[in-house]
Protein backbone atom coordinates (compact mmCIF):
# COMPACT_ATOMS: atom_id res chain seq x y z
CA UNK A 1 0.00 0.00 0.00
CA UNK A 2 2.93 2.21 1.02
CA UNK A 3 4.84 1.80 -2.33
CA UNK A 4 1.72 2.22 -4.59
CA UNK A 5 1.47 5.82 -2.60
CA UNK A 6 4.78 7.02 -3.73
CA UNK A 7 4.68 5.97 -7.02
CA UNK A 8 1.79 8.01 -7.30
CA UNK A 9 2.93 10.57 -6.02
CA UNK A 10 5.98 10.39 -8.37
CA UNK A 11 3.76 10.42 -11.55
CA UNK A 12 1.49 13.63 -10.38
CA UNK A 13 5.11 15.55 -9.08
CA UNK A 14 6.27 15.03 -12.57
CA UNK A 15 3.00 16.16 -14.32
CA UNK A 16 2.97 19.23 -12.09
CA UNK A 17 6.55 19.85 -13.48
CA UNK A 18 6.12 19.45 -16.77
CA UNK A 19 3.02 21.21 -17.43
CA UNK A 20 4.69 24.13 -15.95
CA UNK A 21 7.58 24.32 -18.15
CA UNK A 22 5.87 23.94 -21.19
CA UNK A 23 3.45 27.19 -20.41
CA UNK A 24 6.69 29.18 -19.63
CA UNK A 25 7.52 29.38 -23.08
CA UNK A 26 10.24 32.20 -24.60
CA UNK A 27 9.98 35.65 -23.75
CA UNK A 28 12.93 36.51 -25.87
CA UNK A 29 11.65 37.92 -29.31
CA UNK A 30 13.17 36.16 -32.37
CA UNK A 31 16.73 37.89 -33.79
CA UNK A 32 14.96 38.02 -37.26
CA UNK A 33 12.42 40.98 -35.99
CA UNK A 34 15.10 43.29 -35.23
CA UNK A 35 15.76 45.40 -38.93
CA UNK A 36 19.75 45.38 -39.64
CA UNK A 37 20.00 48.67 -40.72
CA UNK A 38 18.68 49.83 -36.90
CA UNK A 39 20.60 53.14 -35.95
CA UNK A 40 20.60 54.34 -32.64
CA UNK A 41 20.52 58.14 -31.72
CA UNK A 42 20.21 59.32 -27.81
CA UNK A 43 17.91 61.85 -26.75
CA UNK A 44 19.88 63.10 -24.03
CA UNK A 45 19.34 66.65 -21.79
CA UNK A 46 19.72 68.92 -24.77
CA UNK A 47 21.70 67.16 -27.14
CA UNK A 48 21.21 64.32 -29.87
CA UNK A 49 24.08 61.94 -29.80
CA UNK A 50 25.32 61.85 -32.40
CA UNK A 51 24.32 65.23 -34.16
CA UNK A 52 24.35 63.81 -37.59
CA UNK A 53 23.79 60.97 -39.50
CA UNK A 54 24.08 59.72 -42.97
CA UNK A 55 22.15 56.56 -43.69
CA UNK A 56 21.31 54.78 -46.65
CA UNK A 57 17.77 54.47 -48.07
CA UNK A 58 15.64 52.23 -46.34
CA UNK A 59 16.78 52.70 -43.33
CA UNK A 60 15.19 52.74 -39.95
CA UNK A 61 16.91 54.96 -37.45
CA UNK A 62 15.92 54.93 -33.90
CA UNK A 63 15.63 57.41 -31.36
CA UNK A 64 15.93 56.70 -27.55
CA UNK A 65 15.45 59.25 -24.93
CA UNK A 66 18.02 59.05 -21.81
CA UNK A 67 17.07 61.93 -19.72
CA UNK A 68 16.77 60.73 -16.22
CA UNK A 69 18.83 61.84 -13.84
CA UNK A 70 18.95 60.55 -10.36
CA UNK A 71 19.53 62.72 -7.21
CA UNK A 72 19.85 61.65 -3.60
CA UNK A 73 16.93 64.10 -2.37
CA UNK A 74 14.80 64.58 -5.38
CA UNK A 75 14.57 61.38 -6.91
CA UNK A 76 14.98 60.77 -10.40
CA UNK A 77 13.95 63.15 -12.92
CA UNK A 78 12.94 63.04 -16.46
CA UNK A 79 12.87 65.80 -18.66
CA UNK A 80 10.37 66.28 -21.93
CA UNK A 81 11.74 66.01 -25.36
CA UNK A 82 10.88 65.55 -28.77
CA UNK A 83 12.26 64.79 -32.10
CA UNK A 84 10.53 67.20 -34.93
CA UNK A 85 11.14 67.44 -38.65
CA UNK A 86 11.13 69.82 -40.60
CA UNK A 87 8.68 68.08 -42.79
CA UNK A 88 6.11 67.51 -39.87
CA UNK A 89 6.90 64.07 -39.05
CA UNK A 90 7.42 64.01 -35.00
CA UNK A 91 7.67 62.13 -31.90
CA UNK A 92 5.52 62.45 -29.07
CA UNK A 93 6.84 65.31 -26.48
CA UNK A 94 8.21 62.50 -23.98
CA UNK A 95 10.80 61.90 -21.19
CA UNK A 96 11.35 58.69 -21.98
CA UNK A 97 10.66 55.79 -24.85
CA UNK A 98 11.79 55.44 -28.34
CA UNK A 99 10.72 57.15 -31.67
CA UNK A 100 11.97 55.70 -35.00
CA UNK A 101 10.70 56.76 -38.43
CA UNK A 102 12.56 55.25 -41.60
CA UNK A 103 13.97 57.12 -44.60
CA UNK A 104 12.79 55.94 -47.71
CA UNK A 105 14.33 58.46 -49.74
CA UNK A 106 17.62 60.20 -50.40
CA UNK A 107 17.79 63.36 -49.04
CA UNK A 108 18.75 65.50 -45.96
CA UNK A 109 16.22 65.50 -43.06
CA UNK A 110 16.76 67.99 -40.34
CA UNK A 111 15.08 68.00 -36.92
CA UNK A 112 14.90 69.67 -33.49
CA UNK A 113 13.39 69.44 -30.38
CA UNK A 114 10.10 71.28 -29.61
CA UNK A 115 10.76 71.71 -26.40
CA UNK A 116 14.41 73.13 -26.80
CA UNK A 117 14.31 74.81 -30.30
CA UNK A 118 17.26 75.20 -32.48
CA UNK A 119 19.85 74.97 -29.66
CA UNK A 120 19.14 70.81 -29.85
CA UNK A 121 18.60 69.90 -32.91
CA UNK A 122 20.24 67.10 -35.77
CA UNK A 123 20.09 65.92 -39.24
CA UNK A 124 19.91 63.14 -40.38
CA UNK A 125 21.41 62.55 -44.45
CA UNK A 126 19.83 59.88 -46.37
CA UNK A 127 21.50 58.81 -49.66
CU1 LIG B 1 14.78 69.01 -25.79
Amino acid sequence: MKGVFVVLAAISLYGCGGGGSDSTGPTNQPIGNTPPSLTDISVTNNAFTPGTKTVAVGTTVRWAWNTCSGDPYYGQTCADHSVTFADGVASATQDQGTFSRTFNAAGTFSYHCSVHGAAMSGSITVQ
